[in-house]
């Protein structure tokens, strides 16, 4: 495989795509020595069937605000792989929302859900509709307008979307509303929904849980706990939401959460009620962190800053991509900081990741980390098929074995020979080969 030439060829066919060719570079740089011994993967074009999307769907999505003004926003979904399972993945409405951003979680989303061991193909969708400072009609209106658009191209067996940022709870019902109204079918299809109409216990702290069992995972390698260790958290939506809870739980201490708007350094632990009220700041609907400081007078507001600045043992990135970069990096390794875990997608930059590894400081990647919210969907979805609904404890059993079985791939993929583990290599090349050998076992399609 010649990884300079594919880029190029990729580069110059999606000019601009930087998001899109940074994930396909992190891809193709991990798996190159295995797919040089796999003849049969060259002779099948792989990779260069793999890195472009089976097919993209892109649609104007037009609705009335409350003031009675049209408006017009762009919905997508990029049906990336079905080569494991049917198209899956979460749904983003952010004013920064564009095709090289869904490309690159599409492409990501192929490997996470190969990780899970569950049959899922990879996608993702979305808007550059924002949902800051809409009103709830507002929003509801906007979801039945992007369903409306969507609805043909999906299904319990062909597409199914989830959340992501910006898609929570409420917002899957009002989609998954529409959408069964179409198609006047109780299927699923849609996952993250409401407990009282086919969602999954355990699916909303999903995220954040497993990526907490995947870091206990970590840790345990190293002879080590969370007990007693500090922990910086970036984001304050429901992924940060479920990390917090669930390191707070395993003994923890979560100094710090952030917004758009900076970040919130509370020494003395988030716990408790403080990680309620991010509940109540994300349902505000106003996109920042500051007021947590007038709540809670111990903690300090940073405007304009980013959590990484603060000495921690852990650093978990939970907002959003390319959130840590290389000055971010030699902040933390400065600060002696021992693991970092991306909870969010690509939460580093590739000058982050180099900064990690080359100090040796233990680091793994989001579609190995965050796996355990798309892992739930996927409980879900087989609840779904049964007509059933599990039990909570039954679910998170699951989801622990599921982040323990990706943790093993990553360790048995990624072990290098002086002993460190390279958790991105480890995650990139277990997730390859699954959907390499699913898509050789199909045939040149
Ligand atoms: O990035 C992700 O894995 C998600 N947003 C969840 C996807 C899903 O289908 O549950």
């Amino acid at each position: 495989m010649d990884i300079n030439n594919i880029l190029s060829g990729l580069e110059a066919k999606h000019p601009g795509e930087k998001e899109y060719l940074q994930a396909v570079k992190e891809v193709l740089i991990c798996v190159e020595d295995v797919y040089n011994q796999h003849p049969e993967f060259e002779k099948a074009k792989i990779i260069e069937r793999m890195v472009e999307p089976d097919r993209i769907v892109t649609f104007r999505v037009t609705w009335v605000d409350d003031r009675g003004e049209v408006q017009n926003n762009i919905g997508y979904r990029v049906q990336f792989n079905n080569a494991i399972g049917p198209y899956k993945g979460g749904i983003r409405f952010h004013a920064s929302v564009n095709l090289s951003i869904l490309k690159f979680l599409g492409f990501e989303q192929t490997f996470k859900n190969a990780l899970t061991t569950l049959p899922m193909g990879g996608a993702k969708g979305g808007s550059d509709f924002s949902p800051r400072g809409k009103s709830e009609a507002e929003i509801m209106r906007f979801c039945q307008a992007f369903i409306l658009g969507l609805w043909k191209n999906l299904g319990p067996d062909r597409d199914v979307p989830a959340g992501d940022i910006g898609v929570g709870g409420r917002e899957v019902g009002f989609m998954y509303g529409m959408y069964k109204k179409l198609v006047n079918e109780c299927t699923g299809t849609f996952t993250g929904k409401g407990l009282d109409f086919g969602g999954s216990r355990i699916r909303p702290e999903a995220t954040g849980f497993g990526a907490l069992y995947f870091v206990q995972n970590m840790l345990a390698k190293k002879n080590d706990t969370l007990e007693g260790k500090t922990i910086a958290i970036s984001g304050f939506g429901n992924v940060a939401w479920g990390a917090a809870l669930k390191a707070t739980q395993l003994g923890g201490k979560v100094v710090t959460i952030s917004g758009p708007d900076g970040y919130i350094y509370d020494p003395e632990g988030i716990s408790g009620d403080k990680i309620d009220y991010m509940l109540y700041l994300r349902a505000t609907g106003e996109d920042i962190v500051a007021p947590y400081a007038e709540k809670y007078p111990n903690a300090t507001f940073y405007p304009g800053r980013k959590p990484w600045e603060q000495k921690v043992d852990i650093a978990l990135p939970c907002a959003t991509q390319n959130e840590v970069d290389g000055e971010d990096a030699k902040k933390l390794v400065a600060n002696g900081v021992q693991l970092v875990a991306e909870v969010s997608n690509m939460g580093c930059t590739p000058e982050a990741i180099d900064t990690f590894i080359e100090s040796r400081t233990t680091y793994a990647p989001g579609k190995a980390v965050n796996a355990g919210g798309v892992a739930t969907s996927g409980l879900e979805m087989s609840q779904n098929a049964e007509h059933l609904q599990w039990s909570a404890e039954e679910v998170d059993d699951r989801l622990h074995e599921i982040m323990s079985n990706i943790h093993h791939q990553c360790v048995e993929h990624g072990t290098e020979p002086d002993g460190f583990i390279n958790y991105m290599k480890g995650a990139n090349i277990a997730g390859f080969m699954k959907v390499a050998n699913a898509m050789i076992g199909q045939g040149i399609i």
